[in-house]
């Protein structure tokens, strides 16, 4: 497929995750009122890349799901990365004053606003997903598989998990095995299971789940690596945070490891193996390939 592939994929993506996303902040605003009502919709109304909703969409339709409501499970999943982020950037994480182009939430509110809105996004992500299964219609058995693949990629034995591994090794050297054990769980489970969770959606096989599976995978911690590289070399108006914040933190990356130019050939390494697991599969919709060449090509 055409390079313009992902890039049409992701303006869909946009598109949904800002109207629904901007949908969402306005029923809450309804509910939770001041300054966390404020603080929430900052939140909510940036404009990310909306990989992981592409990722949605693609799966899904690579499985031969037509139904346009996977929209709002894609949202589901950018409402989880919305609330990591917020997290990630709070003085206790990774203490970042800019994000998406601005200041942080909990530089624009404060630190228990930003933390408080970050809490509150977790069971609106599980809303959202429960919305998203009535209007899917999905059956029992899928719902369930759905909801645990989402939320234990969210926790301890994927996000939460990497992310305290991850800032117990700050100023530490990690083994390369370390590094990427954490970025599994850190980054790549999300981004697994938004590629699962769209299968699931579709009632695809366990054949077809298993090269979804390894797509996001791989295709996660190629995301890792990209990101490493593009924190070394890219600039903070790019990137929209701040750039070198890895260096400044001390933290290992793959850039530390490798060097930029064999950092860029192990995400490009990954993303081949990505598109391997759906061939593997017999995957042959192209818009996953064209996601997997954008992540390791983007420019922020
Ligand atoms: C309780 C220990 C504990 C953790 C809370 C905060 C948190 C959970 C986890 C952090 C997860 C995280 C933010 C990982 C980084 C992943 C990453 C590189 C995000 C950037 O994603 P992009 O580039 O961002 O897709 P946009 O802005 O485009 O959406």
């Amino acid at each position: 497929m055409a390079e313009g592939a992902a890039e049409a994929l992701l303006a869909e993506a946009q598109s949904i995750a800002e109207h629904h996303l901007l949908e969402l902040a306005a029923r809450l605003r309804r509910e939770v009122s001041g300054q966390l009502g404020e603080a929430l919709q900052y939140a909510l109304g940036t404009s990310g890349k909306r990989i992981r909703p592409a990722l949605v969409l693609a799966s899904y339709r690579a499985a031969g799901g037509q139904a346009a409501a996977i929209a709002r499970l894609a949202v589901a999943v950018e409402v989880i990365h919305t609330y990591s982020l917020v997290h990630d950037d709070l003085p206790c994480m990774d203490d970042d004053a800019r994000r998406r182009g601005r200041p942080t939430t909990h530089v624009t509110f404060d630190v228990a606003t930003a933390t408080r809105v970050g809490y509150l996004l977790v069971p609106v992500a599980v809303e959202v997903l429960c919305e998203a299964a009535d209007e899917l219609r999905l059956p029992g058995s899928i719902r369930q598989a759905v909801a645990r693949t989402l939320l234990a990629a969210s926790g301890i034995r994927g996000m939460v998990g990497g992310q305290w591994l991850d800032l117990d090794a700050e100023g530490r050297a990690l083994e390369a095995a370390e590094l990427t054990a954490i970025h599994a769980r850190k980054t790549g489970a999300l981004i697994e299971a938004a590629c699962v969770v769209g299968g699931l959606a579709a009632g695809a096989s366990p054949v077809l789940l298993a090269g979804l599976a390894g797509f996001g995978r791989e295709i996660g911690l190629a995301f890792q690596v990209a990101d490493d590289v593009l924190d070394a070399t890219a600039t903070t108006a790019q990137l929209g945070k701040t750039a070198g914040r890895d260096a400044s933190l001390g933290k290992s990356t793959y850039v530390r490891f490798l060097g930029v130019d064999r950092a860029r050939a192990e995400a490009i390494r990954l993303a081949d193996a990505a598109v391997r697991s759906l061939d593997q599969a017999g995957i042959v919709d192209p818009a996953l390939p064209s996601l997997a060449r954008y992540i390791v090509n983007r420019q922020s």
